[in-house]
């Protein structure tokens, strides 16, 4: 390339990824000390008053902090407010600019090293090369995968997932393990671990994990919000939402698709507010990205034993129902959970929380209208949450940590689905 194109394109990179940060100029994240639900349910009210980005609320029982990001011109009303209630708060991340640049610099570093052999669950792949890796697995062992667009999103990007199955997925006696990925954008660490298991699962099966196949059949989705993902990719890495717009409500975009089921919706923790980070939508289902998601529950309703709508970050398996009501059959749903952490503890860094399990609304905080308690509802046996570890990154885990966190959970799905064929057998 002629020197002059070169410095011209560098400039322009350099423009275009420092002002895609720029509007984090000044925004700082804190570490609250969480004591109790009402603490949450305090930061929460400030929540909408100061223009917060909650992360991560805090688990008073597993005792964790919340995580929480604030604009610059509320940091002082902020610190006052938790200097009020008595909350213990220190700065995580003084510069969320400095941060992202450095997150971005890392990625960049870490592909460089990957001398292009790499495969998409390496590294933060783009949804183009994400869609490619499936359309390459389900042309070369057709045998065993089948990849399936479930249809297009609102900007019309294809939401597609992966049936794996070594017998045709027509076998009764199979019970079918289901999880996706991604539903919230920014949570960008949770598709490498989809697609790790596809790999582990079509291209690298080992002779231990053999029953893994025999024994059950796979529906993985590891892009559920692809045009949030490709926006936090070009535009905002903190995107959350969806990338939808309701003219007539407002001029904000996006709906948490997390709080736009048809379970208890509107009433615990979601906003009414479209600029919201936690909009629930204009109504249940509103949503195309939820829909779909819905779609595939009913389709498979009678097979599906296990679903996991899998998250970052912090370090949980959670199941329902966010109404404080637990499902009947909790003592196996808790069995499942603590598997699955237990499993994924045993690999875990020395840095990461050990896996907390238990009921969301008592060990997290309750939210109304997600996956989980809508395919619970419906009658999924074991309908979980997974919270991936963020090492103190939040959502900005370096690349490096990609490998771990890919082994790790799988560790954990291979266990849960283990365990799930048992109880499927005896339909519990
Ligand atoms: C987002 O929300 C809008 C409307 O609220 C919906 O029509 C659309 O399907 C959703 N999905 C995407 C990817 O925008
Ligand atoms: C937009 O909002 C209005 C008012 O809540 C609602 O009636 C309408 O269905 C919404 N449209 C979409 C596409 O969600
Ligand atoms: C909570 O929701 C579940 C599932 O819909 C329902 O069975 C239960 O009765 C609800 N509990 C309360 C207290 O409303
Ligand atoms: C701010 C807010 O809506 N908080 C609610 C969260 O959910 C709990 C449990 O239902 C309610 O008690 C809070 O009022």
């Amino acid at each position: 390339m002629d020197l002059k194109i070169l410095a011209i394109s560098l400039i322009y990179l350099f423009h275009v990824s420092a002002s895609k940060h720029e509007k984090y100029t000044g925004y700082t994240l804190y570490n609250v000390e969480i004591l109790s639900q009402e603490d949450n349910e305090y930061i929460k009210g400030l929540g909408d008053l100061l223009e917060l980005d909650v992360w991560q609320f805090g688990s008073p029982l597993a005792a964790r902090d919340a995580t929480i990001m604030v604009p610059p011109h509320n940091h002082d009303l902020f610190t006052k407010a938790l200097i009020d209630r008595g909350l213990k708060y220190s700065v995580k991340e003084a510069d969320v600019v400095r941060a992202l640049s450095s997150f971005e610099s890392d990625c960049s570093r870490w592909s460089k090293g990957r001398n292009n052999v790499q495969q998409p669950f390496t590294y933060y792949a783009r949804l183009a090369e994400i869609n490619a890796y499936m359309e390459r697995l389900a042309q070369q062992y057709p045998n065993i995968v089948t990849l399936v667009n479930a249809g297009l999103s609102t900007e019309g990007r294809p939401i597609n997932y992966l049936k794996i199955s070594n017998s045709n997925f027509e076998d009764p006696t199979k019970p079918i393990y289901f999880f996706d990925t991604t539903m919230h954008a920014r949570e960008w660490v949770t598709t490498p671990v989809a697609l790790y298991a596809v790999h582990k699962l079509v291209e690298n099966l080992e002779e231990a994990d053999r029953d893994l196949l025999e024994n059950i059949d796979w529906i993985i989705l590891p892009v559920l919000n692809p045009d949030g993902y490709e926006f936090s990719h070009t535009d905002d890495r903190m995107w959350r939402k969806n990338r939808s717009l309701n003219a007539t409500l407002s001029e904000c975009y996006g709906v948490d698709l997390n709080r736009n089921f048809d379970i208890f919706f509107g009433d615990m923790n979601a906003s009414k507010d479209p600029c919201s980070g936690a909009y629930h939508g204009s109504g249940p289902f509103s949503e195309i990205e939820s829909r779909h998601l819905r779609d595939i529950l009913h389709t498979y309703l009678d097979r599906i034993q296990t679903y996991v709508n899998i998250h970052s970050f912090g370090n949980y398996v959670l199941y329902g129902f966010d109404n404080a009501t637990l499902p009947v059959n909790v003592a196996q749903i808790h069995h499942v959970g603590a598997l699955m952490g237990a499993h994924i503890d045993s690999l875990k860094l020395p840095v990461a929380y050990h896996y907390a399990v238990g009921n969301s609304k008592f060990v997290l905080y309750p939210a109304s209208g997600t996956s989980q308690d809508y395919a619970q509802n419906l009658g999924v046996p074991f309908s979980l949450t997974l919270e991936l570890p963020d090492f103190r990154y939040g959502f900005l885990v370096p690349p490096e940590y990609i490998p771990q966190i890919n082994r790790e959970t799988w560790a954990g799905i291979a266990a849960s689905a283990r365990a799930s064929v048992l109880f499927y057998r005896n339909r519990i």
